[in-house]
């Protein structure tokens, strides 16, 4: 067969689909229908019909699956479907490989084999992981996150990894240390960057950071993983950031370096312009950005024109206010 599949779960209204056909593995799901006494023919055609085809050329930019991973039910409660991976893993924001949104064929000239990351700063244990570290040390999960770009389109999104605070735990931050800085991969020769207007000089490398009590949430992950593979380098291989109740920008991704300072960083977009992307950059309905209201927010759909998505309410720090809420009270 020519085409990968997403599950077929994923396109029923959240209404229609019950907590087992949530699981992204169409393995699992198939043996849960079989289990109900539901053909596991009948399963696969009506699952076709329903599926969001990836094309041949998109396809083999995907990772290697991620086999035996769990994923962890308290974040499944969502209001909205998972965003079929055909959207999402073409419709990126990557600007060293480009300033457009289809930056996925340019981003296959990230060089992620070997990778390391340094774990550096205001730490007891400063630590360089390798690229199969990143998959090996920490036990992996899958989280389904609501994810929210500055530009106010919004997906949902099934990704793989660990929290950030088991890195924490790992390399404990001395306590001087206040905020993390997050760099990401740059090499001039192979990120040709945006080729028009104010963006040919910009301050690379791409640097997000957090307090270090944001890095510390429960929510606060490290993604190495999307839709059950290994990142699609357009997505951050091999290591993203993923702080789903801040906008997009704030998850820096294909993540080289890390560190641990007693002031606040200077970074990318903050440097560009702060008054459009402020440090803290928290989604919120009530605080407008200069060029964008973000009382509403498109759900990634079919075509690249956003106007024709779904038009959704947005909410306060994403919808996560009860996990976060507290950290700005
Ligand atoms: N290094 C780097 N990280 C980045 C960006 C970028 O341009 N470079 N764009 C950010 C923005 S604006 C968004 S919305 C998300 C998009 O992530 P996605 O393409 O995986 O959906 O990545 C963020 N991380
Ligand atoms: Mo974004």
């Amino acid at each position: 067969m020519p085409f990968l599949h997403v599950p077929p779960s994923w396109q029923l209204p959240a209404s229609q689909a019950t907590p087992e056909a949530t699981y992204w593995n169409r393995r699992r799901l198939i043996k849960t229908m079989v289990g109900a006494g539901i053909g596991s023919i009948a399963v696969s055609l009506g699952a076709c019909a329903r599926e969001k085809t990836i094309d041949p050329g998109l396809a083999k930019t995907l990772g290697r699956p991620l086999n035996n991973v769990q994923r962890n039910p308290a974040f499944d409660n969502l209001d909205r479907d998972i965003t079929p991976q055909a959207y999402a893993s073409s419709y990126n924001n990557f600007y060293e490989f480009g300033g457009t949104k289809n930056i996925w064929p340019n981003a296959q000239d990230l060089p992620t084999d070997p990778w390391q990351l340094e774990v550096t700063g205001l730490v007891k244990n400063p630590t360089t992981y390798d690229r199969d570290d990143l998959t090996q040390q920490f036990d992996l999960e899958e989280r389904v996150y609501r994810f929210r770009c500055v530009e106010a389109w919004a997906m949902v999104v099934p990704w793989i990894g660990f929290p950030m605070k088991r890195l924490l735990e790992q390399v404990e931050p001395t306590p001087e240390a206040k905020y993390v800085s997050f760099t990401s991969f740059y090499d001039s020769e192979v990120c040709p960057g945006p080729a028009w207007g104010f963006a040919r000089n910009l301050p690379w490398p791409y640097v997000e950071a957090l307090t270090i009590e944001e890095m510390a949430n429960e929510l606060a992950f490290f993604a190495v993983g999307i839709y059950g593979r290994t990142l699609p380098k357009q997505h951050g291989a091999p290591i993203r950031m993923v702080v789903p109740w801040k906008y997009g920008f704030k998850g820096g991704k294909s993540i080289v370096k890390i560190e641990f300072t007693a002031q606040q960083p200077a970074t990318y977009w903050n440097t560009i312009s702060p008054n459009e992307y402020g440090f803290e950059a928290n989604v919120n309905p009530e605080v407008p950005h200069p060029r964008w209201s973000q009382q509403t927010e498109r759900l990634l759909g079919e075509g690249t024109n956003p106007f024709d998505w779904e038009k959704v309410p947005t909410r306060l720090y994403n919808g996560y206010e009860e996990y976060v809420g507290s950290l700005y009270a």
